[in-house]
Order: C-alpha cells, then structure tokens, then sequence
C-alpha cells in the first residue's frame, strides 16, 4: 500500500516547463506584404482584394499564434482546473476585425493596409460567416467562449466541424429558398488541422460479457465498426489579455480510405461508398432550431462528437498526472468540469461511465460519483417539440453499449426515488430516463439531470418555469439542483466591433474601462441629460441607419427613409416569436394611413431570418411578410410612411449591420416561451427601445432599465395560462375588434396574393380556430403599446435620452457576468493568474 503521500497524483512532468521560444513579429504592414507573396504566392499588383483579406488574417493570425502557444503551455504549467464547453453549435461568424479588436491591434491593421493602399474594412467582407449554429444556442456558445478567454478562463470549447454550415437563405418569388453554406470553399485560415489528434469512434456491434483478471462479469463492446475522429483547432483569443483558448472542432475521416476489396473487384463505387457514409457525419448542421425529428445521422453526429472530446479531455488528464491507483480518479471532479450545452451533448454521460467503467476499469457507483460532479446540463427551451428522445430501438442499435449504461443509471436513480418517495409510481414514471409511454424512448433530458451536479436554465423566468413546470418533479427529487443562469452577449463583438461610432462616443465620455468591465457603462446615465451627448447619440444612430439602409438598398432594391423609425424584429423564424403579430400591426398602420389618419409616426419594418426547411408555416409567414411587403412598398397613397423590408440571409455578420441600425426591438413572443432571448439585448445594447411582452429575460432587461424605459403589453405567463385553461376562444376577439377583423379579412380574402386569393387563408383559419400563441388575445394591447412607441418617436429628444438610459444599464448582459456566475456556482474555477499582460486593450 502507498502512503496517501506518494498516491497524491501530480503533474507527471520531470523538466521545469520553460517558456517556449517564439520568432520576434515585426511591423504589420511588413506581416502583410511577406504574407502576400509567401503565403497565398501573389505580387501586390497580381492581387485580388481576397488575397488582401487572407493576408490580413495571416498577419493577424500570427499575433493570435503566439499568445495561444503560451496560454497552452501556462495551462500545461500549472495544470489549474479546465472547463470544457461541449456544444453541437458555435456560431461564431467572421474572425478576422473580432481577432484584431480582441489583441488590440485592428487600428496598426488598419494603418497597415491603408499604406500598403488597401481599406481593410473592405477586405474584411471577402470572410464567409463561420455559420456552424442556429440562432441563439450556438451564438450563446460563441459568445461564452470569447468571456472565458477574456477572462483567462482556462476553458475550451468542443464541437463538429461541419463542412456545411447553416443554410444560406435568398428569397425568390417572396419565398424562402435554402442554397448550401460552401464556407470553406476558400479555405479557412482561422483553423488548424490536426491530423495526428485523431481518435476512435465506435457505433453498432453488440455488447459480450467475460469475466476480467478478477474474475468478474464485464461487459465488452465488440464487433462495432469505426470512424475516425479529426481534430481542427480554432484559436479563441480574449480581448485584452494574453490568454487565447482553444475550440476543437471534429471532422469525421473513414478509418480505411477505400475498401481494397471492392476496388481490386472493379467496383469503385461500392468501393467509396462506405467511405462516403462514415465522412457524413460531419457533413452538415442540422437546420432545425426548435424542433427534433429523431434522425440517426442526428445522434450519430452527437455520439461522435462528444466521444472524441471525453477521449481527449481524459488523454490530457492522464498525460498530466500520475494515475496508478483507484484513489488517484479523485481529483479528477477537481481538474475537469463539462457544460452541456443543452442535451444534444448529454450523451457525454454515458460515454463518460463508459471510459471509466469499461475502459480505465473503475467500480461503477465510484465512477458514477465522479461524473455527477463533473457534469453541468444548460436548458434552453419549455417546447416540448425540441425535447430530444431516442427509440429505445435506434438508440441500442446505434450504441448498444451505453443503453446498457443507460438502463443501469436509470435502474439506480429510480431506486433512489422509491426510497425517498415510496409508493409514488406514477413519479417513477414521470422521472424516469425510459419513458414507457411512446414506445420506449430515451429521454435526454432526464439523461442530463440526473447526470449532473447542477442544471441550469438561462432567464430567470425560464428557470423558474423550469421548476414549476418541465423539472418540477426533479426539483423535488434533487433539492437545488436547479438554479438560473442569465443569459449574456459579448460587448466586444456585439458593441465594439458593430458599433465603433458608439463605441467611441462612451469612450470619449468615460474612458474604455467598459469594454472589459461592462458595469461601468453605467457612467454615462447622467449623460441622458446632456443635450449634447444626446445630439451625437442621435447622430451615430442615423449614421449607423444609413449604413444598414445603404447595405438593404443594395440586397433588396428598397430605398428607406432614414429618419423612420426602423422597426426591427431578426430572429429565427418561429410561430411562438410571433412575427405574425408584428405583420398584423403592419397591416394595421397600412389602413390607417390609407384611411387618412394624420400624426402617424412613418416607419421602417425590418425582418430577418430563417425558417427550418420543413418548417411549412414558417416559410409561409416568410411569404406572407415579402407578399405584404410588395403591397405597401408600392401603394403610393403609402409613400414614405411605411416599408417593410425582409432582409434576406440574416447571419452573424448582417446582425452586426442590423443591430446598430434599430430603433425599435420587436421581443413579442408569447409570454412563457422565449426562454432568454439574446438579440433582446444586442439591440438594447446599441441604443434600440424594446417593445416587448414579459417573457425571457424582456423582463430582466425591463428591471434594469426601468417601467418608463421600456414598452411592455400583453398577457403575462400566468395569464396565458389561465386563458388557456378557461377555453380560449380566439374568434371572439377578431368578433368584438372590427380593426383586426379588418386586417385578418384582408390576408384571408387574397389582398396581398391577388394571383392566389386563397393562399393565406390557412394562416387565418389557424388563428381564428386555434391560435396556440395567442396573437389575437395579444393584438389590442400590442397595437396601444406600438402607438405610444410611434408618439414617442416623434419627441426626438425624449427617444434618445431613453435609448441612453437602455445602454447605460446593459451591465447585467454582458456574457463577462454569466461566466462569472457560472465560473463561481457552477465550475468552480478561477481565473488563470497572469504574470504580464503584453495585449495592450485599444485606448
Ligand atoms: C435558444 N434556443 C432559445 N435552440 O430559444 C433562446 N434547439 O430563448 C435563448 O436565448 C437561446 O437559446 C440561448 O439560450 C436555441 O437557439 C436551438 O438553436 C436549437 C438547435 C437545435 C435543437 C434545438
């Protein structure tokens, strides 16, 4: 036996770690000229403004190279505690100004280029958005990993590197249609490939018991086939700091490049087929943002992705300590901790048992006890539609070992239960990680509670609703486990590089402290007062309108008038986001100024986003906004005081454009199911007002701006309930609101599709037979909180002076304060002490 002394595992490493010795960078504008001939092989003269634009990210990837090597070998070094962000989503959007903003150096890029006689903020646009996410999940996760590297987190992100990221969305015939998102056509420069970081990923086979060098039963997975996981490395660098982390995204690779048999047969085809198969796993993203549809290739992606990364998560932990004993597994909990984002990487806790029970060897309840304090689950929605389950059937065929593990967790956690609450069958029912109700499926969901320490969900109206609704029954079973984490956004991204015009107004009034430290963005409250602070506050706003009017004029051929209101809802496309209301209150204001009302405020309506390909009723109310967009913009009794605008394409690079350019934030879901919302804060963030109803975290960013700052209407959650459960009949209120009867007639009656009278009746006959959102019991109040926005619009001074007080008290959402929260009741983890900080932040 050792002594508890010499079984105290400790970094494994025998030399001292020296500080790695890396070539002095010179001047940028040299890094750009060298990059120009050495690494894309063309003269100046030769060049396209792309070669600049890779030129740019060479040079600038130089810089971020030399921080990332240093920030792994001080992780290496110190060995501190590691928080691994597992994710099927990031959508990070364009690298190459947030890599220059967050290293201090975009203004010598700018400088560079502008001598070399090239504008940057040209070159910049020849970047294709990484697109690998959704909407709000993967953006939240991009956001998240730029707050962990800001403040020296020692964190990684893991993902799929998809060969095709989110679809590309144009608009033909008003109508949505999906094209391929060839992002890496060009190549990516922002992405290492690491051909020797492959691992092994196991599906199908069966599983064999024999007994082991004890004696015991043991369970073998056998005969399962192989693909291979690749790793791509993405550097994550934090704005002000040394500290760049690291995003591995995985590539799926054949673990044999042909089969030599097919091939030697004459039968390439068949040869390269089995190839083919294994290499789609990392193919595409999955289009779908709210609603699963229990694909294989789905839980396939998932499996493989989240194996790789407890493989290599695990590799790092033993390269670094001395594991010999049992005892040694215990710190593991202490040196690793997992956030799930959401369950599509819940997986991780069966594949986590599976290492440690099957493959290290562990006794299973010692495992057990050290995955529940190493994983942490975030949920981020109510809708039963995207609670992910599996077939018993797929899920045993696909990975017939970790069912077993599965049906074991499940065996244990309900005997569990009894125990404490015996007699209850109809909670182990409810509770259960089988339901046996719908044909024997896997529940996810219940997966990653019972798995994990913590739960969280990203509003603190979301995570109450979580325990008195989806978790309630959790809740009881695992006091505290459930808590909330409010959502946030970078203010680097979302702030300093989309809005350098406001960016430098504050700075100018209260130094740069905010950019790293978001509460001091509270200084300028007093300046709401100021009459001049407020006239160049109005004066970036119209800059920033005419830069999003001049980028809509060239996509979609419309002219705006920049001084209405621009109206702005961008989001995915969703009946439960309700852009459907919003085109009822267009209509509304379209009859109104037809029927000659004075004192309309002109105004602006903007939507933007995507519908999931086989989201039907989506992609109508896409048609339905373009077909009554035609209408209006051409009615010349309408003229310049109303346009509606659907801009196409909306993506991480076209919010950057939009945000800044909104007067007005449409967040008008019904209330209860916006989990958090974050373009909620974007917006506010960038001096827009928020007409909202009290649902995610609207209400949140209503107590930090206070009653009279923002515009609130509609049913409360307890009162959509409550209309809900009195038997709610939307035709009452399209009977008793000759308004609204108007504009419905209108839609159904074929106005705004004269060539196919017929085709939005469908649109009308839902709300007025079922109406599930409840646009219509919203409607009134909706178009009495849009007249006091359009009032308010026309006091310019008193608009400004409340946009001010909107940005001054954003502290709360910045994504700096969520990660502290979860660094500090979740993870565990400190920052990452730092000896010298050589990043000089842009003053
Ligand atoms: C969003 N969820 C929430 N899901 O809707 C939003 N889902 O309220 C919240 O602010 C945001 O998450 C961040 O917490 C999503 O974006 C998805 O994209 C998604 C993707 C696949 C499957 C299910």
């Amino acid at each position: 036996m050792k002594t508890p002394a010499e079984t105290k595992a400790k970094p494994k490493k025998t030399v001292k770690a020296k500080s790695i010795a890396i070539p002095k960078l010179g001047p940028i504008q040299q890094a750009l000229k060298n990059h120009l001939i050495f690494s894309s092989f063309k003269t100046s003269e030769a060049a396209t403004p792309r070669d600049w634009y890779d030129a740019a990210s060479y040079s600038v990837r130089d810089h971020v190279v030399e921080r990332w090597v240093q920030t792994a070998e001080s992780y290496y070094r110190d060995d501190p505690k590691r928080v691994y962000y597992l994710s099927l989503e990031f959508l990070i959007g364009r690298m190459l100004s947030n890599a220059a903003l967050n290293l201090g150096i975009n203004e010598e890029l700018k400088d560079g280029m502008a001598a070399l006689g090239r504008d940057l903020e040209n070159a910049v646009e020849f970047e294709t958005d990484a697109a690998l996410g959704n909407g709000g999940l993967g953006r939240l996760a991009a956001c998240f990993l730029d707050s962990m590297a800001t403040m020296d987190i020692p964190a990684a992100g893991y993902g799929i590197r998809y060969e095709y990221g989110m679809f590309r969305q144009s608009i033909e015939n008003g109508q949505q249609v999906e094209n391929p998102d060839n992002w890496l056509r060009y190549g990516n420069i922002w992405e290492f490939q690491r051909p020797e970081a492959t691992y092994n990923i196991k599906f199908h086979g069966h599983v064999v018991k024999y007994p082991n060098d004890q004696g015991e039963e043991v369970q073998h997975w056998v005969d399962a086939e192989h693909v291979i996981a690749m790793a791509y490395d993405v550097p994550v660098p934090g704005y002000g700091t040394d500290t760049v982390n690291n995003l591995r995204l995985w590539s799926a690779k054949a673990a044999r490049e042909f089969d030599l048999r097919h091939f030697n047969d004459g039968n390439y085809e068949k040869a390269v087929e089995e190839r083919n198969a294994t290499e789609n796993i990392s193919k595409v993203l999955y289009p779908n943002d709210t609603s699963v549809l229990g694909k294989e290739l789905r839980l396939k992606q998932q499996y493989f992705f989240v194996s790789a990364s407890i493989q290599d998560i695990l590799r790092r932990f033993l390269s670094t300590h001395e594991i010999k004993t049992q005892d040694d597994w215990k710190i593991l909990p202490e040196k690793i901790a997992i956030q799930l984002n959401d369950t599509h990487p819940s997986v991780g806790v069966a594949e986590m048992m599976y290492q440690l029970v099957d493959v290290h060897q562990l006794p299973w309840a010692f495992a057990w006890e050290l995955v529940v304090k190493i994983f942490a689950y975030t949920n981020h929605t109510l809708m039963p539609e995207a609670l992910e389950t599996w077939t018993v059937d797929l899920f045993g065929r696909l990975l017939p070992r970790h069912l077993e593990i599965i049906y074991q967790i499940n065996h244990e956690f309900l005997h569990m239960v009894n125990h404490h609450f015996p007699g209850d069958a109809e909670l182990l029912r409810r509770v259960s990680i089988i339901d046996e109700d719908h044909g024997r499926r896997v529940r996810m969901a219940h997966l990653a509670v019972v798995g994990s320490h913590t739960v969280n969900g990203v509003a603190a109206l979301h995570s109450e609703l979580l325990k008195s609704t989806l978790f309630a029954d959790f809740d009881r079973i695992f006091p505290g486990k459930l808590t909330n984490v409010t959502n946030g956004i970078t203010p680097r991204r979302w702030l300093n590089q989309a809005n350098p015009g406001l960016t430098a107004l504050i700075e100018a009034a209260i130094g740069s402290g905010f950019k790293k430290d978001l509460t001091q963005i509270k200084k300028i409250t007093p300046l709401a007062d100021d009459p001049d602070f407020r006239k160049a506050f109005a004066q970036v706003k119209l800059a920033n309108k005419q830069r999003l009017a001049a980028k809509i004029e060239a996509k979609t051929g419309v002219k705006l008038n920049v001084h209405s209101l621009f109206d702005v809802q961008i989001k995915r496309i969703h009946e439960y986001k309700r852009q459907l209301l919003n085109v009822l209150h267009v209509i509304t204001l379209y009859n109104r100024i037809r029927r000659g009302d004075k004192d309309i405020t002109p105004r602006t309506i903007i939507f933007g986003g995507k519908a999931a390909p086989g989201y039907w009723m989506a992609k109508h109310i896409i048609r339905l906004i373009n077909d009554v967009a035609t209408i209006v913009n051409e009615d010349i009794a309408v003229g310049d005081k109303l346009k509606v605008v659907f801009y196409p394409n909306y993506e991480v690079s076209a919010a950057e454009i939009l945000f800044p350019g909104s007067d007005l934030s449409e967040q008008i879901s019904t209330a209860g199911t916006e989990a958090s919302g974050t373009g909620n804060m974007k917006m506010a963030l960038n001096g827009a007002l928020t007409i909202g109803t009290l649902d995610g975290a609207n209400v949140e960013i209503k107590e930090e701006v206070g009653d009279e700052n923002i515009f609130i209407f509609g049913l409360t959650t307890p009162q959509v309930a409550e209309v809900k459960a009195s038997g709610y009949q939307p035709r009452d209120y399209y009977n008793s609101n000759p308004e609204l009867k108007h504009v419905l007639d209108m839609i159904a009656d074929g106005y705004f599709s004269i060539d196919e009278p017929g085709r939005y009746k469908v649109i009308v006959d839902n709300l007025l037979n079922n109406d599930q959102y409840l646009l219509l019991a919203d409607y009134a109040s909706y178009i009495e909180a849009q007249e006091r926005v359009g009032k308010l619009y026309q006091k310019p001074d008193d608009w400004t002076r409340m946009a001010i007080l909107n940005v001054a008290n954003m502290a709360k959402f910045s994504s700096d304060r969520a990660i502290a929260d979860y660094a500090k009741e979740i993870w565990h983890v400190t920052p990452q002490a730092k000896t010298k900080t050589k990043a000089k932040a842009k003053k």
